[in-house]
């Protein structure tokens, strides 16, 4: 069975390689995603090395010089994704989008480290690699914590990975929807309308791509510009795990000043994480940095907080609310708790379980000690891959698959799980 799965998680990726990069699937989504191709290489990584490495190559040599990483790289024309470099104009050698997504490739990076058998080509790729991820997580911290917070702030949707998340509905009420030009979507050509953002969710999407546009794609000016600012702790738990894997990571390779860098944001992140903890929910919350005020919701992205180094207590409380979520849900970890009224089991980010967050916060919930929790979700993935193949994303009640099929990050992730 482990076999099986194994092969035919291979043969997911190799269908979706295109030589240097990987596309998530193909048709729903013909180009290269930021931290798809990050995952992903911790799928690779197991039966082909190099060929992970040149996943995240290939990601950071589309960096903008001021240290953004884009979200997309439209490497090769194609018609069927909506917006395509037409409507982001950002003027790039190679066409990308103008946002970024959460920065997972710093400890993508330590992982492949940790795990390569050829030492010497992993301590070549990693050092060269390392410069520009760290110049990645300053910018972070530059341009997303005006303030020195010690916590960044998203500035669309799109950029936390989670785009049409419940956490999102009442910031995004913010965002304007006049002036927003003509189009014409693509995604529900390729997949079930029912499992897809609505279209009142894309006008506010294309409404901001629109503004930041009008604004030159000036990284520097875009947070304060933007109606939409929002301080995810999930999204700031990546960063903080990455910064405290490239802290060690450059420390094993004589890379003494990045080193420092980067264990004093994870330490300064870390800190500050706490302010969205709430007792109440018993998990993490977002904030809306705009109108100055906590996002009730309790989804994903406040579990997902245990991938950073949290205190003891703190992760304890997340797989006991895990535990909880788990009486209502038959697989964990849903994007959104069932018993809200908003919760959605097939739509996107409002409910559905991915195999994604479910390795990352199993990694985490591991690194606290919390092993019981930790092995419940690998179990969880498992036995939803075993029933419905390897989906984009599930019913966290039925286990229906939904969105697109034969998905990149989750076949990686059952290479990675099941090796
Ligand atoms: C879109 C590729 C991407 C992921 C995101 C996910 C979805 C694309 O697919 O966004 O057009 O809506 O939300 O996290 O990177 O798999």
């Amino acid at each position: 069975m482990t076999k099986d799965l194994i092969a035919e998680a291979k043969n997911v990726l190799r269908l979706n390689d295109r030589g240097a990069y990987t596309v998530p699937t193909h048709g729903l989504y013909p180009f290269q995603w930021n931290w798809d191709s990050a995952l992903s290489a911790l799928g690779f990584v197991h039966f082909d090395e190099a060929r992970a490495w040149t996943e995240i190559d290939t990601l950071m040599s589309h960096q903008w010089p001021c240290g953004m990483v884009p979200h997309i790289i439209f490497h090769e024309h194609d018609d069927g994704y909506f917006p395509g470099p037409d409507v982001w104009q950002t003027a790039r050698p190679v066409a990308t989008s103008g946002i970024t997504q959460p920065p997972v490739s710093g400890y993508a990076v330590a992982r492949l480290m940790d795990m390569a058998r050829d030492k010497s080509l992993a301590e070549e790729r990693a050092r060269a690699l390392l410069p520009s991820i760290h110049a990645w997580h300053k910018w972070f911290y530059r341009t997303r914590d005006p303030r020195g917070e010690g916590l960044v702030a998203i500035i669309h949707p799109w950029e936390s990975g989670r785009d049409n998340s419940i956490d999102w509905d009442a910031p995004f009420a913010a965002v304007p929807t006049d002036g927003v030009e003509p189009y014409t979507r693509r995604d529900t050509m390729h997949a079930n309308p029912d499992h897809r953002p609505t279209k009142e969710q894309y006008d506010r999407y294309i409404w901001l791509v629109q503004h930041f546009r009008s604004l030159k794609w000036d990284t520097e000016v875009l947070h304060d510009a933007s109606p939409f600012r929002v301080v995810d702790p999930g999204f700031n738990a990546i960063l903080i795990r990455s910064c405290a894997a490239v802290a060690e990571l450059a420390a094993a390779l004589g890379e003494g000043e990045i080193a420092k860098e980067s264990r004093a944001m994870a330490a300064k992140g870390t800190a500050a994480l706490d302010q969205l903890w709430s007792d109440t929910r018993g998990q993490y919350l977002c904030y809306d940095r705009a109108k100055e005020e906590f996002i009730d919701s309790p989804s994903i992205g406040g579990l997902l907080t245990v991938f950073a180094p949290i205190p003891e207590g703190r992760a304890q409380a997340i797989a006991d609310r895990l535990n909880q979520i788990g009486k209502t849900a038959e697989f964990l970890v849903p994007s959104h708790d069932p018993v809200a009224p908003e919760f959605d089991g097939a739509r996107y980010w409002r409910g559905p379980v991915w195999l994604i967050m479910n390795t990352m916060i199993s990694d985490g919930l591991a690194q606290a000690g919390q092993h019981v929790m930790s092995q419940r979700l690998m179990d969880d993935s498992l036995r939803l891959i075993e029933k419905s193949g390897f989906a984009e994303y599930y019913d966290p009640i039925t286990a229906e698959p939904c969105g697109g099929g034969h998905f990149t990050w989750t076949a990686a992730m059952v290479i990675d799980i099941l090796y």
